[in-house]
């Protein structure tokens, strides 16, 4: 992949708002060095305005290869429990070589809609009868093999999972994949984050995957001796079966449960959080942490909707990721998560930042300084030094993004429907999509293809 030493903006969106002509520097790891006035002609020039590019904050990579195939009515009503047995009955025939071809694909798709690194919340550990691989980390390893190949940031998250239901319950054997102790856990952890040194803006961290998933003991050994800073990552209260399940077991709600016996702060992200109470809303919003909303993935389960209004009057920080991966687009996810509130308010203009009358651009940055947060990598959010050099450049022969400028241009890439808005991509100082495509697309998509025979036979 080409490495770039910087960048010559005519149009790019900075911290502080739209500039004109801007020279960013990179360094040769690929982090930005300056951010500069004036057009410096020794670099290559930006073909479009400039944006940052967002990040992903959840992930769950092997579950693109399902998106589409749990949309059929099954023999009696279908929910989010129905999915996740489809789900089941799709990891058991994964192997390792297709789950490093997935999640290249995978990444290279979110680069080509705007993603420029990710959370990968990773719990498919072990081998179909719930053996660990000879290498523990081995479906790790893949994870970041694919993210290498694929030229996306990586903040990989082994998850802690190891009973089936609130309480300690014994794990259902569609859940025999993912399973750890602690030390089994910290194994992998360890692992990948050896094998991750070196690149630039990558790191680890840790996730638990539900309340339904560890006990407190096993929550408190999985956090015991975390460096701060380091990102945790949860999965709460996104179905209402979840939350009376969590009544019933403490007499707590998922998120009162989580605040009383967790030291949650900024560096941890509530994913999902859907069913909060107005005092829970206000209580996670204070302490700091990133709600991580993945509004398509939600509306495909009928979670329910994430209160917005209340969470951002609070001044709540949230990031977006997709999930499941039923839409890869961080423009859709925004524009859902508008949309979702306007159909439930019966107004317009509704998630709208202080300050700020664009609705798609007060998303937009809100949803990069959240996916930033989530993901780990302290500083200013966006094109800003210290950064790693993440850039996205719009397509101003994009019929919607044609006559925009400045705010109104983000307020067309989110809201006007989908088309070819993103041109190129650069992650990491590295060019990753050229006119529109991943500039390793032939070769992930047989790959691709393989895994999907392999799968199919
Ligand atoms: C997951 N996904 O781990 O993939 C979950 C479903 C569960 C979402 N919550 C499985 N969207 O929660 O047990
Ligand atoms: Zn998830």
């Amino acid at each position: 992949m080409e490495r770039l030493a910087g960048l010559a903006c005519g149009r790019i969106r900075l911290p502080g708002g739209w500039a004109g002509d801007t020279t960013v520097r990179f360094s040769p790891d690929g982090r930005i060095e300056a951010v500069e006035p004036g057009l410096d002609p020794a670099l290559p020039r930006a073909d479009g305005p400039v944006i940052p590019g967002m990040p992903n904050l959840h992930s769950h990579a092997f579950q693109r290869a399902m998106a589409g195939l749990a949309e059929r009515a099954g023999p009696a009503e279908d929910s989010f429990w129905t999915w996740r047995d489809t789900m089941y009955g799709f990891v058991r025939r994964l192997t390792p070589e297709d789950a490093q071809a997935i999640a290249a694909l995978l990444y290279s798709e979110m680069l080509t809609q705007g993603y420029t690194a990710v959370a990968e919340f990773h719990y498919l550990h072990h081998a179909p009868d719930g053996t660990p691989y000879a290498d523990r980390a081995e479906m790790a390893t893949r994870i970041i093999a694919a993210a290498d190949t694929a030229g996306i940031g990586l903040t990989l998250l082994p998850v802690l999972y190891a009973h089936g239901g609130f309480g300690g319950q014994p794990p259902a054997d569609g859940q025999r994949r993912f399973l750890n102790t602690p030390g089994g856990l910290r194994a992998i952890l360890d692992a990948a984050a050896r094998a991750m040194a070196g690149r630039t803006g990558w790191r680890t961290g840790l996730a638990l995957h539900s309340l339904r998933a560890v006990t407190a003991d096993e929550m408190a050994a999985a956090l015991d001796g975390l460096p701060p800073g380091t990102p945790v990552h949860i999965h709460i209260a996104e179905q209402t079966a979840e939350v009376d399940a969590c009544v019933a077991w403490s007499g707590r709600r998922p998120v009162e449960w989580l605040l009383d016996h967790a030291p949650v702060s900024p560096d941890w992200c509530l994913v999902h959080a859907t069913h909060m109470t107005a005092d829970e809303t206000a209580a996670v919003a204070r302490c700091g942490a990133v709600a991580g909303l993945c509004p398509t993935t939600e509306a495909n389960l009928g979670d329910g909707l994430f209160p917005a209004p209340a969470f951002l009057a609070h001044g709540g920080r949230f990031g977006i990721g997709s999930d499941s991966h039923i839409s890869v687009s961080p423009t859709e996810d925004l524009r859902l998560l508008e949309y979702g509130q306007r159909l439930a308010a019966r107004q317009r203009n509704v998630l709208r930042q202080p300050g700020e009358a664009s609705i798609g651009a007060g998303l937009y940055r809100t949803a990069l300084a959240g996916g930033t947060q989530a993901l780990g990598r302290p500083g200013t959010p966006g094109i800003a030094a210290g950064q790693p050099a993440d850039l996205v450049i719009l397509n101003p022969d994009d019929p919607r993004l044609m006559g925009r400028d400045g705010d109104a241009l983000l307020d067309a890439h989110v809201f006007a429907g989908s088309g070819h808005g993103v041109r190129g991509v650069v992650a990491a100082g590295c060019v990753v999509v050229r006119d529109g495509r991943h500039v390793r697309h032939g070769a992930i998509v047989a790959a691709y293809r393989r895994a999907l025979e392999r799968l199919r036979g």
